[in-house]
């Protein structure tokens, strides 16, 4: 039966009809962000825009493939292929950040990071990370989230004058609550971390080590930020931030006794099945990162980011610390007076998107927050070079300034001109959605 024959069941067109003629109601929303992420410069820093070949692996016929378990040893039938895909994933992250273990079945980083927590702990043990409004990340032990309910976690902040973290302070800590776990990493913190500082104080009290270096990973394998892997015992990611893939998370390390534990957290310890299209996709930029152009892009990402930090200091715009060593920009508005939700709603409206981030030391709300998070790892993947995200960087400028000023509109107006112009100047997909 041809596979286009209706029948009571398989309706016509099926296997043949695109989703813009089967579906026109979702088509329209997906045509809608297709047109915003073209038409808007995108500073949120867990984005990034993926290759045409990471959306086809994304899209395609793995996703009905259903496994669990690992390559070679699967609970399921017809596996040769998902091996094949998912053995490609795992061979590459082992050679992209020169490690000898790697899982890349993790839904997320927070997923990943749930892994490692069921692998190295007990429900009730201490775990010392740094707290969310100094950059941390909610899957480090935040209250509402299940790390921080299950599990006895304290945490480390920043400096309040240089938003840098005080390692003597981390050191203190760790020999007063002696914590089975410390994280180093999160998600808005912009500076390098010692992470030979963080192995000492780790090895102080016997603690396991744990780098998140979801935020900065493109720029590790890329050679321009210090390599986590020498000295935490395990190391988890994303694959979507600046490693310019799919959404989904990765975990890494040099132990093989501890991989064991951590293959058993994520399956079947935290996950079922493996999103086998995921990984496929994730085999894909992972692939794209072991290219020469890669390190070309990384070395790119610090340079604009440090353009843009730049621009926005020389504008009287307060950055966190002063710069950056990572795609993260976070700015404070205190000095202006400003929240960041009404500063990233104006900024959005001119055709700038990011997001409102709290900054050391905030009293507002999560939902308000008197600061702005800015990533340049998209812009970057779009053509953007330093010359542009310094234009980008009088933009923000200029509205932070309108708002001070009560002209905004005016402001948006122009810069909303600009935006689009730099954005037409620099297409992305040349595709329907
Ligand atoms: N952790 C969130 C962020 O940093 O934006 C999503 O990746």
């Amino acid at each position: 039966m041809p596979p286009d024959t209706d029948t009571a069941f398989v309706p016509a067109g099926y296997f043949s009809q695109s989703l813009k003629n089967r579906d026109p109601e979702l088509y329209a929303a997906l045509k809608g962000e297709r047109d915003r992420q073209n038409e808007q410069i995108e500073l949120i820093a867990s984005e990034n825009l993926v290759s045409r070949a990471s959306l086809e692996a994304l899209g395609s016929i793995m996703v009905n493939k259903t496994v669990e378990g690992y390559p070679g040893r699967r609970y399921y039938g017809g596996a040769d292929y998902a091996d094949e895909a998912e053995a490609l994933a795992i061979d590459r992250a082992k050679r992209l950040f020169g490690c000898t273990y790697a899982n890349v079945q993790p839904h997320s980083g927070s997923q990943a990071n749930l892994a490692v927590f069921l692998a190295l702990l007990q429900p009730g043990d201490t775990v010392l990370s740094m707290a969310l409004p100094s950059g941390g990340h909610l899957s480090h032990g935040a209250g509402p989230n299940i790390s921080g309910k299950w599990f006895n976690v304290v945490s480390y902040g920043v400096d309040e004058t240089t938003g840098l973290i005080d390692y003597d302070a981390v050191a203190d800590l760790a020999r007063t609550h002696r914590p089975k776990l410390i994280i180093c990493g999160g998600s808005a913190y912009p500076r390098a971390i010692d992470f030979a500082r963080f192995r000492e104080i780790s090895d102080s009290v016997g603690a396991f080590m744990l780098a998140d270096i979801a935020h900065f990973a493109g720029l590790v394998a890329g050679g321009v930020h210090p390599d986590p892997l020498p000295h935490a015992d395990v190391v988890t990611a994303t694959t979507y931030k600046n490693l310019r893939g799919v959404r989904g998370g990765l975990i890494l390390g040099n132990d093989q006794d501890l991989g064991k534990k951590l293959n058993s957290a994520v399956f079947p310890g935290v996950q079922g099945s493996v999103i086998l299209n995921a990984v496929a996709a994730k085999a894909v930029c992972l692939g794209e990162a072991l290219q020469p152009d890669f390190r070309v892009y990384a070395r790119q990402v610090l340079e604009n980011a440090r353009a843009l930090a730049g621009t926005l200091m020389d504008r009287g715009v307060s950055v966190v610390t002063g710069g950056t060593d990572t795609p993260i920009v976070l700015i404070d508005l205190r000095p202006q007076g400003l929240t960041g939700a009404e500063t990233s709603d104006a900024l959005e409206l001119a055709g700038l998107t990011c997001n409102k981030n709290a900054v050391p030391g905030d009293t507002q709300p999560p939902t308000v927050t008197s600061g702005l998070r800015l990533g340049v790892s998209a812009g970057t993947t779009r053509g953007f070079a330093a010359d542009e995200f310094r234009a980008i960087g009088g933009w923000i400028a200029d509205i932070v300034d309108g708002l001070v000023q009560g002209d905004v509109s005016a402001r948006q107006h122009s810069v909303r001109d600009n935006t689009r112009a730099l954005c037409r100047r620099f297409p992305i997909y040349d595709r329907d959605i």
